[in-house]
């Protein structure tokens, strides 16, 4: 399965608009083709000047990105947490992801209402961030008196269990994610099997207007304030420019950009800060078939790697032989960075780095 990340906020703050964006922009040099799976499930390809890079040296008949699924979820409102606005199939739809990019809404626009009224970006936060804090209450509440009823047995796993439990009640208690509750090594499965909505990692996707693209206004700031403070990570994105963006051609892309000054779409920004954000990197297998980008997640070892290739390259995994595209770039060819003894053969322990370029061994 896919890691992936819901794109979350209030109604009618350009959380569809970021994400048709995503799933129908035209891929840069590359063949994989941008599909929404449903209407609400997108496959984005993983933007990565890397692949162009090695596909120049080594000039395979194709190039295959990586990717990522995005989900589009219907806007919270205050009150879903208790069954508002169809609220607990939303939150429902939030608990089957992986990480959440919350999206704010910080442009003004007479023509679009906001549900509270007026543009308030830190109150919108608040709005969210207390349903789903909420939900995870009501999770744990029932949990934890069902626990403390079985407790009386003297079951250590349930004794285990009672105090991850009050652990976390003790934060959303206090207004705080359970992402921010310390646990230790044996706890985390416990608390993981709650799927508790304010464990997942989070960003925050400022949707500003043109004019706040490159130096933000007084709405980012903001935001960028309160993330600070909870660790988060904030993206800038005009959801109505990168859906212009998102139509164009790439050649066609490629000019507008610089005629507007920037370098990229804001888009890329965002699935490279999803992408982070998962905590998964990207390995290459790199022949003169195909040049290939390959998601996994930060600490597999070389067998898991060669697992999402295929899983009986895992099974018979015998040995990989490894190296890192920057040595490749830096020495200019393959036969370069073997004589320089660049090439590495790597056992079933090796942990892969992001950038490395793998061939696997194997038994069938
Ligand atoms: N001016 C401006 N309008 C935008 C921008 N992004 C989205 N909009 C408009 O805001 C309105 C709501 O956008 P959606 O993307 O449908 O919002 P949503 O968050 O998906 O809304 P729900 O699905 O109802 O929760 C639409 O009319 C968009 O055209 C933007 O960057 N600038
Ligand atoms: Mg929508």
């Amino acid at each position: 399965m896919p890691l992936n990340c819901g794109i979350v906020g209030l109604p009618n703050v350009g959380k569809s608009t970021i994400f048709n964006a995503l799933t129908s922009a035209k891929a840069q040099a590359a063949n994989y083709p941008f599909c929404t799976i449903d209407p609400n499930t997108g496959v984005v390809t993983v933007p990565d000047d890397r692949l162009t890079r090695i596909a120049e040296l080594i000039h395979p008949k194709s190039l295959v990105p990586t990717t990522m699924e995005f989900i589009d979820i219907a806007g919270l409102v205050a009150g879903a947490s208790k069954g508002e606005g169809l609220g607990n199939q939303f939150l429902g739809h939030i608990r089957a992801t992986d990480a959440i990019a919350h999206v704010v809404r910080c442009f003004d626009d007479p023509e679009v209402v906001h549900v509270a009224g007026a543009i308030n970006p830190l109150h919108d936060i608040d709005i969210i961030n207390t349903e789903l804090l909420l939900a995870d209450l009501d999770t744990v509440e029932k949990r934890h008196s069902k626990a403390e009823k079985a407790a009386k047995s003297n079951d250590p796993k349930v004794k285990a269990e009672v105090a991850v439990l009050q652990k976390l009640l003790a934060a959303l208690n206090a207004g705080k994610p359970a992402r921010t509750v310390e646990l230790t090594p044996e706890e985390k499965p416990i608390a993981r099997d709650l799927f508790l909505l304010t464990s997942k990692p989070q960003l925050y996707v400022a949707n500003v207007d043109e004019a706040g693209l490159s130096n933000g206004n007084a709405y980012t700031a903001a935001v960028e304030q309160r993330a600070s403070e909870g660790g988060s990570q904030v993206v800038r994105i005009c959801g109505a420019l990168e859906s212009e963006i998102a139509q164009l051609e790439p050649a066609e892309r490629d000019e507008f950009l610089s005629s507007m000054g920037l370098e990229e779409p804001g888009l890329n920004r965002l699935i490279h800060a999803a992408y982070r954000l998962l905590d998964l990197i990207t390995y290459f297998t790199a022949g003169v078939q195909e040049v290939r980008a390959w998601t996994i997640r930060r600490g597999t070892k070389a067998p898991g790697a060669a697992g999402v290739i295929h899983s009986d390259f895992e099974k018979g995994f015998i040995k990989a032989d490894a190296y890192a595209s920057d040595d490749l770039f830096a020495l200019g060819s393959e036969q370069a960075v073997k004589e320089k003894g660049l090439l590495r053969s790597e056992g079933k322990e090796y942990v892969v780095k992001d950038g490395d370029i793998l061939f696997f061994k194997f038994n069938v």
